[in-house]
C-alpha cells in the first residue's frame, strides 16, 4: 500500500526560528502569545467606530488592518494617537492596507507624507509589486505584505502574474509575506482575506471561503476578516468566534 502523506504546514514556532524580519518575528510572537491568527479588517468610516472596534476586538487579534483613507474625520491626534494606545494596550500590530501601486518615488511620498503619515504608525503595509523590485525599497522601517493574488471575481492575478509577483516579493528584504488565495513558499507569511463564516460573496465581486478551508488547503498563516466581524451585532464575540475557528 502506498501512503501519501499530506504536506503539513510549519508551526508558528518553527517560522519564528527562521524568520529574518523584525516585524515578521513580532507578528509570530504575538500569534504564539495570544494564541490567535486573526487579523480584523476595520473598514469603518469614522474615528469613533475605528476606536470602538479596536477596543472590542483587540484582545483576540494579532493585528488590526486599516484603510486609513476611508476615515472621514481623520485627524492624526484624534485618530492615530488613541489607536496606537489601544494597539499597545491589547498587544496588536497595525497593518495599513494601502496597496501601494506606483513608482518608488511616488510610493515613498504616499508612505511618508500627506495627512496620514503612514510611516509614523503602521507596523506593516500592503503593496502591489507591479512597480517592480526597487519600488519596494522605500518601505525600510516597516514590513511589506505583497499583494500576490486577489480574492475578487475576475481579478487579473493569474498564475502567470502570481509567479512573477512572487519572484519580486520573495527576493526583497522588506517583504515579510503575501496576500493570496493560493499557497506561498514556506519562508513567506501568508495572509488570506475573503474569509467569512456566513456568506459566500457580497454581490460586489468579493468571494469568501471559511477559515477551515483556507487553513487546510492554503496553509494560511493569518486570516483577515472584515464584515464578518465589524458588521456583526457583537464584534467582540465575533472576533472570538473567528479566532477559535
Ligand atoms: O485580495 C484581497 C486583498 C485584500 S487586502 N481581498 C480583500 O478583500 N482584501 C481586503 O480584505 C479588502 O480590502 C477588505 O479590507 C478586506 C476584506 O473585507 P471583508 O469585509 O470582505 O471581509
Amino acid at each position: 500500500v502506498v501512503q501519501f502523506e499530506e504536506k503539513t504546514r510549519l508551526s508558528y514556532e518553527q517560522k519564528l526560528e527562521t524568520s529574518q524580519h523584525s516585524v515578521a518575528k513580532k507578528l509570530l510572537e504575538t500569534a504564539i502569545t495570544k494564541e490567535s491568527n486573526l487579523i480584523a479588517s476595520a473598514d469603518v468610516t469614522t474615528t469613533d467606530e475605528l476606536l470602538a472596534l479596536a477596543e472590542k476586538v483587540g484582545p483576540n487579534i494579532i493585528a488590526l488592518k486599516t484603510h486609513i483613507d476611508i476615515i472621514s474625520d481623520f485627524d492624526y491626534e484624534k485618530t492615530i494617537v488613541p489607536l496606537k494606545a489601544l494597539a499597545e494596550k491589547h498587544k496588536f500590530l497595525l497593518m495599513e492596507d494601502r496597496k501601494f501601486a506606483d513608482i518608488g518615488n511616488t510610493q515613498e511620498l504616499q508612505f511618508t507624507s500627506g495627512v496620514f503619515k503612514i510611516t509614523d504608525w503602521a507596523d506593516f503595509v500592503t503593496s502591489q509589486v507591479i512597480g517592480g523590485y526597487e519600488s519596494l525599497d522605500c518601505f525600510k522601517n516597516v514590513g511589506v505584505v505583497a499583494i500576490v493574488g486577489m480574492s475578487s471575481k475576475g481579478a487579473l492575478t493569474t498564475s502567470a502574474y502570481r509567479e512573477e509577483a512572487l519572484k519580486v516579493a520573495n527576493s526583497h528584504p522588506n517583504v515579510i509575506g503575501g496576500v493570496s488565495q493560493n499557497q506561498l513558499p514556506e519562508e513567506m507569511l501568508l495572509f488570506t482575506p475573503g474569509v467569512n463564516l456566513a456568506d459566500s460573496g457580497d454581490g460586489k465581486g468579493q468571494q469568501y471561503n471559511t477559515p477551515e478551508h483556507v487553513f487546510k488547503t492554503l496553509h494560511t498563516d493569518f486570516i483577515i476578516v472584515g464584515r464578518g466581524i465589524y458588521k456583526s451585532e457583537n464584534p467582540g464575540n465575533a472576533a472570538l468566534t473567528y479566532k477559535n475557528e
